[in-house]
């Protein structure tokens, strides 16, 4: 069986629940992380030294990179509809998962870690959190332009994609913390439309930021 190492409370370990939910996709999971077992245990090493999470395995094969998991995971069970095997239907699924690890996580950051999570090197760290929250707004107004552009309802199109994952956690973390932000009535639209999904509302829109 599909075993995921990883905390059910981390945005990139979340991604990959969800899309396990879509599938209804059996696994076994262990906490690691964050308030858990921390990764630098010789036993998480093993599996991974990188120390972060989640990482999967598969009848033996380790991965690790929440985008790289789902991209796998979908394939590995033949979810073209998920995953599309077109060539410009798949990039444009993989234009969004890179902005989603990208332009779109690098404003997160500084403000998850700064304003919640509070850790030591972003507490405190103003002008940073600042700069997070202005340039986080930019990513999340180009979102909202081109929804508004397409129609949507999903950032592909007509049907839910892999790409909703990785931009679906940033949506819901954006309008869950508090911070001044614009009006966003596309973004609001597909937040909504996202949360028909009773696999996100368990796992992404599921109370956590
Ligand atoms: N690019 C990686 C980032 C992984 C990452 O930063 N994971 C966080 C949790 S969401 C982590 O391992 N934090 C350290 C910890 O929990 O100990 C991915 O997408 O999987």
């Amino acid at each position: 069986m599909l075993k995921i190492y990883g905390r059910a409370d981390g945005i990139n370990v979340r991604k990959v629940l969800w899309l396990c939910e879509e599938m209804s996709l059996p696994y076994e999971r262990e906490d690691w992380g964050r308030g858990y077992r921390p990764t630098s245990d010789p036993e998480f090493q093993r599996i991974s030294h990188f120390g972060l999470v989640p990482v999967i395995e598969d009848d033996g094969f380790i991965l690790r990179e929440s985008n790289a998991i789902i991209r796998y995971l979908a394939r590995r069970h033949a979810r073209a509809d998920l995953y599309p095997e077109d060539l410009r239907a798949r990039a444009s699924v993989e234009a969004w998962m890179d902005w989603g690890v990208s332009d779109g996580f690098a404003g997160l950051r500084p403000v998850f870690l700064g304003l919640h999570a509070k850790t030591p090197e972003f507490v405190g760290k103003t002008e940073l959190i600042n700069w997070g929250i202005w340039h986080w707004t930019r990513q999340l107004q180009r979102l909202d332009a081109d929804l508004a552009r397409s129609g949507g309802p999903y950032v592909c199109g007509a049907n839910f994609t892999v790409a909703d994952i990785p931009v679906g956690m940033i949506v819901n973390r954006y309008l869950k913390l508090e911070f001044e932000k614009p009006e966003l009535p596309a973004v609001e639209r597909y937040y909504e439309q996202l949360s028909t999904r009773p696999a996100y509302r368990l796992h992404g829109r599921n109370g956590l930021v």
